[in-house]
């Protein structure tokens, strides 16, 4: 499209004079993004088209990954990149005066998801599209995404998300393709050539429109498609009140729902998970009839993923659609749909696990409930057929039971694949959660470990880092990622070392000035950055850090001499709106911060501070500055992690616990190169089934611990007045479930150890060096592999053609 960089100013100027009738000085940043991105998206269609159409006319198997969220971040960049334009555009836009980084800044994070669950299938975008393979997404174009948190008082304040706001350059409506889903009604039957038949009546309608994003892959023309799909009321229906009907329908599409595990049971959540599959399942099949393909081989033309169980009404959708539409019988209906849909389960958290109430599932999706109910009752019959009698496990089991309907259930009865997401995590689910299905279906479950995108998370959030590693090595690792292993070589050269230091200072500056421009704070780039950023959760202990902070304050309080290395511990994170507690541990962090910022008592030693808003954009920020990474949830809590993943690659070095994919990230990384500490999973486990565990004890016998529980609550803390007593609470009185106090002595031990091996320079670079070195396995090429040769039985072009 454009052979230089004045052939790209030509088009950028004359572009924006069209687009804005403006001059170009008179132009803002904004007008320059909008430019540069319709530009860059009208490129990518020549690719987009050129994909399709060989979809359309190969014989290539396609997948569909399902799933409620999408974590997409900005594009812009990762768009220039994977075309192979950025340097182009880069110096281009130098030439105009345009600073890239600028006019990034205008661009809204897609932050269509809570967290780890969403960004995994952002990754998994890129990874499918970058190794050509025929992989698409589907999901919902919620209109304001994660709720954008701001910080008043130490209290999280929660304000909707807008990055509609200015339009979206990467999405094209498509208002042709629009389907109809149908809810409430009520079914009718019938019988048509002696067979008894059903029909779904008096529903409401609701128009899905699907809004498509490229999905560009690295330096390739295969571009696939991200589809969004957006509730818009349908025409006019005579008798049928049409602005409650408006308002109704947009609320479908309008919020993404927090990870709420104090689930609220919301009829509007089972709404969009329907709304999801409903619209999805009719435009697969529309284009796959439209090759003419025979319905009953679809299983062997399309596989669909459902991440997790939010889109598993996908299962007896497709059902509906070959029983009611087509006229295929049971057996073979089932036969079918069950070979077509893969199943991953990313929580052993059983209050996360998915039940629906029957009374607010039936009068929703009469057709569809009838359904599931018919599945549960084939379903039972089999379990009887292989236990007769036991009744307790069919009970167990069973996909309806005590007037709910079990999702996960009904994903691994549907699914032909059923996958954990680290390999601690897939045992835990084969011998513990899931041991009924895993000695009904053994056969089925298999472990993925999940896998973060190179191509985000080093080449484009730390292109100096990147840079420096392909001097070192070539750049044969942006499209093989376990080449990185080659910069074992460089552990003794000094030199190398000494280019790894400097990136990580120049980041940690950058990181700094961003914390002075927005939390007012001043803190060292030479003391150890120490960062935890995930969403806030009581299994993800954020309790555990802070408690430590304070026990290090005490430290400085007691003993004129104790001194440490500086270190700077920051944290990111949002709290579910209706989670009280986490709540509640956003203000403790910022309490902690008041107190010790500015007390002379810690000689500048300490520095705590909460950056709000976190996201994407800002995770790729953060992380590239990061010394350490805290990855401390209770053992067995954390089914994979892939910040874990996110930070080694960036050369920090991870203190955790045995826990999710940290347990993997050991094994490559070498336990020199690691601050593993706590109770391992089995023990954690061991506690819960068996007793044993007495929070008080600890409490009573550990005076370091006393001293910071009691000062939730003895007034040592500023502007703590009631707001701690929870947390106390649930440290003594409800026998501390996480094993905070449990972890306590253990955690401070690794973090005063990792605290004296940063003193060593020259050793903690080599530590870094050797997890990037091994970071390429956590790459989502990987997983992706795995996914596409064990589950889908999927192949990209290269493969296809040898
Ligand atoms: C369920 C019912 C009702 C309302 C909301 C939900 C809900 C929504 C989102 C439950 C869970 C989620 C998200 C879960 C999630 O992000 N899990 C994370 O998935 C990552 C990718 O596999 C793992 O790395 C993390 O360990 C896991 O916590």
């Amino acid at each position: 499209m454009f052979s230089d960089k004045n052939d790209f100013k030509e088009v950028f100027l004359k572009r924006l004079e069209m687009m804005y009738g403006k001059t170009f000085p008179e132009s803002t940043s904004r007008d320059q993004y909008f430019t540069l991105g319709n530009i860059i998206r009208e490129y990518i269609s020549i690719n987009w088209i050129g994909t399709n159409e060989q979809y359309r006319f190969n014989n290539q198997k396609q997948v569909y990954y399902l799933s409620i969220e999408f974590l997409l971040g900005r594009l812009l960049r990762q768009n220039l990149m994977n075309l192979g334009i950025y340097e182009i555009v880069e110096a281009g836009l130098n030439d105009l005066g345009i600073d890239l980084d600028e006019i990034e800044e205008e661009e809204a994070d897609a932050g269509l998801g809570n967290g780890g669950l969403g960004r995994l299938a952002a990754c998994f975008l890129d990874s499918l599209a970058s190794l050509d393979l025929p992989g698409h997404g589907c999901g919902i174009r919620y209109k304001h995404g994660l709720f954008e948190q701001k910080i008043v008082k130490g209290f999280q304040v929660e304000l909707p998300e807008q990055w509609l706001r200015h339009g979206h350059v990467w999405e094209v409506r498509k208002p042709d393709l629009a389907v109809e889903v149908l809810f409430w009604g009520r079914v009718e039957s019938f019988k048509e050539n002696g067979h008894l038949k059903f029909r779904h009546v008096d529903a409401e309608g609701v128009t899905a429109v699907p809004y498509d994003m490229p999905v560009v892959g690295y330096q390739t023309s295969t571009v696939n498609t991200l589809r969004l799909w957006s509730a818009e009321p349908s025409s006019y229906q005579a008798g049928r009140d049409m602005m409650k009907h408006k308002r109704e329908t947009e609320a479908i599409t309008e919020f993404l729902y927090p990870d709420d595990t104090h689930d609220e049971g919301k009829t509007l959540r089972l709404k969009q998970q329907y709304f999801l599959v409903s619209a999805s399942l009719r435009s697969i099949l529309r284009s796959y009839l439209s090759r003419k393909r025979d319905i009953h081989e679809l299983h062997d033309h399309i596989s669909i993923h459902i991440n997790d169980t939010h889109p598993v009404l996908a299962i007896p959708e497709l059902m509906r659609i070959l029983l009611d539409e087509h006229g295929l019988d049971w057996e073979e209906a089932w036969e079918i749909t069950s070979r077509t849909f893969a199943y991953t389960n990313h929580t052993t958290l059983s209050e996360a696990l998915e039940r629906w109430p029957v009374r607010i599932f039936e009068p929703l999706l009469p057709r569809i409930f009838m359904i599931v109910n018919e599945i549960n009752e084939r379903f039972c019959q089999s379990l009887w057929g292989k236990y007769p009698g036991d009744w307790n496990r069919i009970e167990q089991m069973a996909i309806i039971s005590h007037g709910e309907v079990k999702m996960a259930h009904l994903a691994i009865a549907g699914s032909f694949s059923v996958n954990g997401v680290a390999a601690i995590h897939t045992e835990i689910l084969k011998q513990r959660e899931m041991n009924l299905f895993y000695q009904f279906y053994p056969e089925k479950f298999n472990n993925k470990t999940n896998g973060i995108t190179h191509r985000r998370w080093l080449l484009k959030a730390n292109q100096p880092l990147s840079k420096v590693v392909t001097n070192a090595i070539g750049s044969e690792w942006i499209h093989q990622p376990e080449k990185l292993q080659g910069l074992h070589a460089f552990r003794e050269d000094r030199m190398f070392l000494e280019e790894l230091h400097k990136v990580k200072n120049h980041k940690k500056q950058q990181l700094a000035q961003k914390i002075l421009e927005q939390n007012g704070l001043r803190v060292d780039p030479e003391s150890i950055f120490d960062v935890q950023i995930k969403r806030l959760h009581a299994y993800k202990r954020q309790l555990l850090n802070v408690l430590h902070i304070l026990h290090l304050y005490n430290r400085f309080r007691e003993d004129s001499s104790f001194d440490m290395h500086p270190r700077t511990f920051i944290f990111g994170a949002k709290a579910s709106p209706g989670y009280f507690y986490a709540k509640k541990i956003i203000k403790l962090i910022d309490s902690v911060a008041k107190l010790v910022n500015h007390d002379p008592v810690v000689k500048g030693r300490i520095k705590v501070v909460f950056m709000e808003n976190y996201r994407v954009s800002l995770a790729e920020d953060i992380i590239p500055a990061a010394d350490i990474s805290e990855q401390i949830s209770t053992a067995s809590k954390e089914a994979s992690g892939t910040g874990n993943m996110k930070f080694m690659m960036n050369g920090a070095l991870t203190v955790g616990t045995l826990d999710g994919a940290n347990v993997e990230i050991l094994e490559k990384s070498g336990p020199e190169n690691i601050f593993i500490f706590g109770l391992t999973a089995e023990e954690v486990m061991k506690y819960y089934a068996e007793g044993g565990y007495y929070s008080m004890e600890y409490y009573h016998h550990d005076e370091h611990i006393k001293q910071v529980v009691n000062q939730l609550i003895d007034g040592t803390l500023p502007d703590s007045a009631d707001h701690f007593e929870e947390i106390f609470d649930s440290l003594l009185t409800e026998n501390d479930q996480y094993f905070v106090l449990r972890d306590f002595a253990s955690y401070a031990a690794i973090q005063e150890k990792a605290g004296k091996d940063y003193e060593d320079t020259a050793g903690w670079l080599q530590k870094s060096l050797i997890n990037i070195a091994g970071s390429g396995h956590f790459s989502s090429d990987r997983t992706i592999k795995e996914y596409a040769a064990d589950i889908w039985g999927i192949t990209g072009k290269e493969l296809m053609k040898k």
